[in-house]
């Protein structure tokens, strides 16, 4: 606040929060509006200098990343790289970057990609969940699926960086993710939504009868494939229960059909249940086949009439399968039908004995509107499901959806609110832990057409703020984004406490620091100077703000240089860079932390590499030399 809003108690961020204020001063003119203006202040206004409530994570969908705002500003407060490359942090070029995306691909994948620059650099992400423990989310870990390569990836929340990516073996795209919930993650699954022959080497090709989807279970902790189970039609979105017995997926292509006209032929698709028991004793029990990456595959087809699945008819090309936090519901999205289905878990035990048909395990299916992809929860029983065709989101009670389907005459819908524009998935801060706080809903909305300032077409996706901690829900902030946030997680901000420093004990370092043992140096922080070892070279330097620790080095034309270099301050926030000019590198490098890099120095000259993070007042003249020698 400046001293003369101090003294009014008036900032301009509160006049021009809201229309109806904005269309006031036009009358009344800013002076006579001030003390109005200040009582104002919207629930969601975060002041500069004050910190958010809530941490969100964020998919950045096609951008292959995952970013971190706070709520609920809506600011961007960070990008986490993950399936894309990264410019500024060097993310898919470090050594120690380049080993995390490689060392878990498919022996086929590191075969396609050795000649192609080794790894995919595009990323598509649907869906970030947080490891669970007890039901509710325990900060060590984010998951991330990439549809557009077949990948799973975790990162860590202490240092909110990858540490892991895996390929899924005997599957074409991985859509629907979610980790266990109880007792903890546990398992995290994964769906395949794409059917394809297996193995899918070109001996079956348009013969889609002999196309398969399967059902991936990943070991959270060791991200090893454990289990996976074949099933009917596809696999779309995935969640878990808070018993951890049961995980369920929507299929969307009941009909195992190519075109569109053959997935959308049939009135109902299905939810397939898995039961994690039957599944982990038919593993024991040796009652399954190996395809691919010596995974363990079961037939839960419904052919094999085995234990491990079954098959509960949804009306019509279900999407969005939603746990309810008091842990009895589950919510499954209809999509192209507009209801929503509410299934019982408590009766799942008995649909596995054959004691009650599919059908039976459905307690309600409520008339929502046209288009229901999603649902959120609050803590009051509440269900807010985005209905994408309508372009609202629709606040219904599940109780009285359950009373209606019983016979009772009563009205579960609550709220209709118009969301601008079209809707895919909604999310409510905690709604899919047993501890939903019922504070704020984010709706994911694929369009924004008019809401901002063109910007040419391609338009920026809307994200917007609804408070809902009232009776009504209440639209409070529009967010623009870059494609495209498919889905996020919101959770108060004291249940993360990120580090500032990496700190040399994090295993990223574990390479480098036994390389500079081996090269004679006492420790990682301490080494600095070059080694050459044959047509190798390595360029050991720490960087202390604002200097490199050499001011120039001599290589070969023809060499392979490494540069390793760590950065000694141990300043909160005092990153530095390291960029080589016109080799096409440049990577970030944490306070307290190292990185590296190599390549061939097959580009004789002086080459100047300088920091690219701004570190200091001298950050400028920090700057050193790389000289090659012409061959
Ligand atoms: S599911 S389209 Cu999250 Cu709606 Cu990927
Ligand atoms: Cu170090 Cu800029």
């Amino acid at each position: 606040m400046t001293e003369e809003s101090k003294k009014s108690g008036f900032s301009r961020r509160s006049v021009l929060g809201g229309s109806v204020l904005a269309a006031g001063i036009g009358i009344m003119g800013v002076g006579s509006m001030l003390p109005q203006a200040a009582k104002a202040k919207e629930r969601n206004e975060v002041r500069p200098g004050d910190l958010d409530d809530y941490y969100g994570f964020w998919s950045g969908g096609q951008s292959g990343e995952v970013r971190i705002l706070g709520i609920p500003s809506m600011r961007e407060l960070m990008r986490i790289p993950v399936f894309n490359r990264c410019s500024a942090t060097g993310w898919g070029q470090t050594n120690e970057s380049r080993k995390i995306i490689m060392e878990n691909m498919l022996p086929r994948e590191k075969k396609f990609w050795a000649d192609k620059g080794d790894f995919p650099m595009n990323g598509d992400v649907h869906h970030p969940h947080m490891s669970f423990t007890d039901g509710t989310y325990d900060g060590r870990f984010i998951f991330v699926n990439d549809k557009a390569n077949t990948r799973v990836a975790r990162i860590r929340c202490d240092i909110m960086k990858v540490d892991k990516m895996i390929s899924i073996p005997n599957a074409a795209d991985i859509h629907g993710l979610r980790p266990q919930k109880y007792p903890r993650t546990g398992y995290v699954f994964a769906n395949m939504e794409h059917r394809v022959p297996m193995p899918n080497d070109g001996s079956v090709l348009d013969e889609p009868g002999k196309y398969h989807a399967v059902f991936t279970a990943i070991d959270g902790d060791t991200m090893k494939v454990v289990w996976q189970v074949m099933v009917d039609g596809n696999l779309d979105n995935t969640d878990t229960d808070y018993q951890g017995k049961y995980a369920y997926s929507t299929c969307y292509n009941s009909e195992d059909g190519v075109n569109l006209a053959e997935m959308t032929s049939s009135v109902d698709d299905w939810a397939v249940v898995f039961d994690l028991r039957a599944i982990e004793a038919g593993v024991k029990a040796g009652d399954f086949k190996i395809y691919e990456g010596d995974v363990p595959v079961l037939d839960g087809r419904k052919k094999a009439k085995s234990n491990y699945t079954r098959y509960i008819p949804i009306p019509t090309s279900p999407h969005g399968i939603n746990t309810a936090p008091d842990g009895k519901y589950v919510i499954i999205n209809g999509k192209l039908s507009p209801t929503a289905s509410v299934m019982d878990l408590r009766k799942l035990p008995d649909l596995f004995k054959n004691k009650i048909k599919p059908r039976d395990t459905i307690v309600a299916e409520p008339q929502l509107g046209l288009g229901p992809l999603h649902t959120a929860f609050d803590h009051k029983g509440n269900a807010y499901t985005t209905l994408f065709i309508d372009s609202q989101i629709c606040k219904w009670n599940i109780e009285k959806a359950i009373q209606k389907y019983a016979g009772k005459k009563v009205d579960p819908i609550i709220q209709k609110l118009d969301v601008q524009y079209q809707p895919g998935h909604n999310h409510t801060t905690m709604g899919e832990t047993k501890d939903a706080d019922g504070q704020w809903l984010i709706s994911l909305n694929k369009f924004s057409k008019d809401r901002f300032i063109n910007v040419g077409p391609l338009k920026p996706d809307n994200d917007q703020l609804i408070d809902i901690s009232g009776d009504r829900m209440k639209l409070v902030e529009d967010g623009p984004v870059f494609s495209e946030p498919h889905d996020c997680i919101m959770l108060p901000r004291a249940l993360l406490t990120p580090l500032n420093f990496p700190g040399f004990d994090n295993p990223m370092w574990d390479d480098l620091k036994a390389q500079a043992k081996k090269d004679g140096f006492k420790s990682l922080p301490e080494a600095s100077g070059v080694i050459r070892d044959g047509n190798k070279v390595r360029v050991y330097m720490y960087s202390t703000a604002p200097v490199y620790s050499l001011e120039k080095f001599t290589v070969k034309e023809g060499n392979e240089v490494t540069i390793i270099v760590t950065n000694i301050d141990d300043i909160e926030d005092l990153t530095h860079g390291f960029t080589l000019t016109n080799y096409g590198i440049a990577m970030e490098i944490p306070p307290q932390g190292s990185a590296s890099v190599t390549f061939k120095a097959d580009l004789p000259g002086v080459h100047w590499f300088y920091c690219q993070w701004f570190c200091h007042a001298l950050h400028l003249e920090m700057r050193s030399r790389m000289l090659v020698e012409p061959a």
